[in-house]
């Protein structure tokens, strides 16, 4: 086993069998501008403990996995430059060469499974990208729901994506897809989509039941519970298709490429919309935190 290096109130969470809820670190350097970045991290690990859960925010710091940050390391790296976006396949050479990454669904997964934190909230989930079909671009977060016992709280994937495809791929590996509350598959900065979700719950009991009982049947992989933005958050579709679209056009005559297409998208998203998609994705985040934390407790319940 590496060695982890837990900020005290995980450690202290842990010892008292308290509820810790899991937060990826990408979203803070890749995904949203200084100095909001730093701002929004620090009110969801709020959100988190007004919930009744304790946060874990992960990041590899000079070749240490931290699992919780405290707050002056999460200042430190949001506002640092250069820092790593970290999945599955750069985790163990980051840490092994005492690099600096902040980690994407994948690698969060990976590092709550190691600490044995089983919920764990984000934006939305890395999936099939337009036109995969020719790149071949598909998230590593996809194949990490598929063996990594973690149930993660999304606002669905983002419609920068390819919606069908990524619901298809992850029905293929086997990863059960929760709408939370309602039948359509959210869309991020949408509520609703056009594509119906594969299963729906309405109580966080009935997902962490459904967590446990993968577990008890000794089935590899969590879940993606795919929670709507709040109604009076959201931006319409048909708003936000053009944007993306110029979005994604001017990546692909970039030639952007690789682990940037994300961030790229997501910064073009940002400026095209004059900060519109990023009060969306505030909005949200801080929403699938506090649906995460009641989660956790109920599978806290369900242990004693
Ligand atoms: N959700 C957000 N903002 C983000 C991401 C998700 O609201 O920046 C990040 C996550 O870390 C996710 C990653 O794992 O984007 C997916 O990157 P890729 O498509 O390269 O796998
Ligand atoms: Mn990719």
């Amino acid at each position: 086993m590496i060695d982890i290096q837990y900020s005290s109130e995980v450690l202290a969470a842990k010892a008292d069998g308290q509820a810790i809820v899991a937060l990826e670190s990408t979203i803070i350097t890749h995904g949203m501008p200084y100095p909001q970045n730093v701002e929004v991290a620090a009110q969801v690990e709020q959100d988190i403990r007004d919930a009744g859960a304790v946060p874990a925010t992960m990041a590899v710091i000079d070749g240490v996995l931290h699992v919780g940050l405290e707050p002056e390391q999460l200042q430190a790296l949001g506002q640092a430059k250069g820092v790593a976006k970290i999945s599955r396949a750069d985790m163990p050479a980051c840490i092994a060469t005492g690099g600096t990454g902040a980690t994407t669904v994948a690698a969060t997964m990976i590092a709550a499974r190691l600490a044995g934190i089983s919920v764990f909230a984000t934006g939305g989930i890395g999936g099939v990208h337009k036109g995969a079909e020719t790149s071949f671009d598909i998230s590593a977060d996809l194949m990490e729901l598929a063996q990594t016992p973690v149930t993660v709280v999304a606002a669905g994937a983002k419609a920068i994506l390819d919606l069908p495809k990524t619901l298809e791929v992850l029905e293929t590996q086997g990863v059960p897809v929760i709408a939370y509350g309602q039948d359509s598959f959210p869309a991020f900065w949408s509520a609703q989509s056009d594509l119906k979700a594969p299963l729906r719950m309405d109580t966080p009991a009935d997902i962490a039941r459904a967590h446990a009982t993968r577990q008890a049947m000794d089935l590899p992989g969590g879940q993606l519970v795919a929670n709507p933005i709040p109604a009076d958050a959201q931006i319409a579709a048909e708003d936000l298709a053009p944007v993306i679209a110029q979005a994604q056009s001017e990546a692909d005559a970039q030639g952007v490429a690789g682990k940037d297409v994300t961030p790229f998208l997501l910064s073009r998203i940002f400026e095209l919309t004059e900060g519109r998609s990023l009060t969306a994705n505030i909005a949200l985040v801080r929403n699938n935190a506090r649906l995460a934390a009641k989660i956790a407790q109920e599978l806290n319940n369900l242990a004693q």
